[in-house]
């Protein structure tokens, strides 16, 4: 059995804010951190404070002094959205990574774990994606924007960390699902847009529900309450400059995983590929096999996670 890295850092007693908190993450690393005993947990909504102002994020900070923070803060979407709105996604990201790095470092924060994602890597990354794929061919252009941002923000964890020593480190996960998800059609990722559409199509009767593109691209799957365990994982016992890839280990088809959405809703009719909507990168495994090495490793299957987020949008959403 591995043996569990040692814890470098305690969260215990700290003051910990939870950039973005109201979305599928920060509140999955908030649910999380109710088992660590931390002093404080700090969180601000939008209209206190756009995470996009730098000078709304310095004065914030300088007047809350979080000890910890943690960074899933960002502009997020599915193919659709991360394509029709380039300028949003690069700027809106850029200016939340820069505007909390660097007031992190003015108001000394002792550590800061930022949030990257999987389409960091080229479009054609050996698969699976080692952690030194990083800037080593093209971007998939469906979220070249996005990646960038990521990117300038794994940079800014690294700059800071050799100019200055700052504890500040990055995690990239896979393609996450959970409570709080997006379940728009037009700017969700996939999981979320296939739990409705087959809800739809089972209340209406329907023949049949439309999946987006071949069914042939694959992707990884890990549920946000596993990925919160392991952000806060690498909090305590990682420190060091590069980042650290996060998910499951495994990936699925995209028409196998919508015929594991139609089973677990409970919708028998046939699937219609819309071959006009973009497939996206081919494949983005990524290897697990650092965040393996140091002890931990996913509890949530792709089944019952998918059975949890179901009932999470019956439950949340009064039009379904
Ligand atoms: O999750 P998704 O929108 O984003 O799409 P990416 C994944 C795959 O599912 C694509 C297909 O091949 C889609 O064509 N798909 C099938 C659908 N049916 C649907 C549907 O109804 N809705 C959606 N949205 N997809 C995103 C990036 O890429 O992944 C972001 O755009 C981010 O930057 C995120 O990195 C994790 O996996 O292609």
């Amino acid at each position: 059995m591995t043996q569990r890295a040692e814890n470098i850092y305690t969260l215990e007693g700290k003051r910990v804010w939870v950039a973005g908190h109201r979305g599928m993450v920060g509140s999955a690393i908030c649910r999380r951190l109710e088992q660590e005993n931390i002093g404080e947990l700090l969180t601000v909504t939008r209209q206190q404070v756009d995470l996009s102002r730098q000078d709304q994020v310095e004065t914030w900070m300088a007047d809350t002094r979080p000890e910890a923070v943690f960074v899933p803060a960002a502009k997020v979407g599915g193919i659709l959205a991360n394509s029709t709105y380039p300028a949003d996604f690069l700027y809106e990201n850029l200016a939340i990574a820069s505007n909390i790095i660097h007031a992190a470092h003015k108001t000394g924060v002792e550590k800061l774990l930022f949030l990257g994602s999987s389409c960091i890597y080229p479009k054609l990354a050996p698969q699976p994606i080692p952690e030194d794929a990083l800037l080593t061919g093209p971007l998939e252009p469906t979220n070249e924007w996005y990646a960038i941002a990521k990117i300038a923000g794994i940079k800014l964890c690294q700059a800071y960390r050799q100019q200055h020593g700052a504890d500040f480190i990055s995690a990239m996960p896979t393609n996450l699902y959970g409570p709080f998800d997006n379940f728009d059609l037009k700017s969700s990722h996939v999981i979320p847009a296939l739990i409705r559409k087959a809800h739809a199509a089972k209340q209406n009767n329907d023949k049949s529900m439309i999946m987006w593109g071949t069914g042939t691209p694959m992707r990884e799957f890990l549920h946000a309450d596993d990925c919160a365990d392991a952000l806060v994982f690498l909090m305590k016992t990682y420190s060091g400059d590069q980042h650290i890839n996060v998910g499951s280990g495994t990936d699925e088809t995209i028409e196998a995983l919508t015929r594991m959405v139609m089973e677990v809703v409970g919708f028998g009719g046939e699937l219609v590929k819309d071959t006009s909507k973009p497939d996206g990168t081919p494949r983005k495994l990524m290897s697990a096999d650092r965040l393996r090495e140091m002890g931990w490793s996913p509890n949530i299957s792709l089944k019952d996670g998918l059975a949890g987020a179901y009932q999470w949008f019956l439950d949340n959403h009064s039009d379904a």
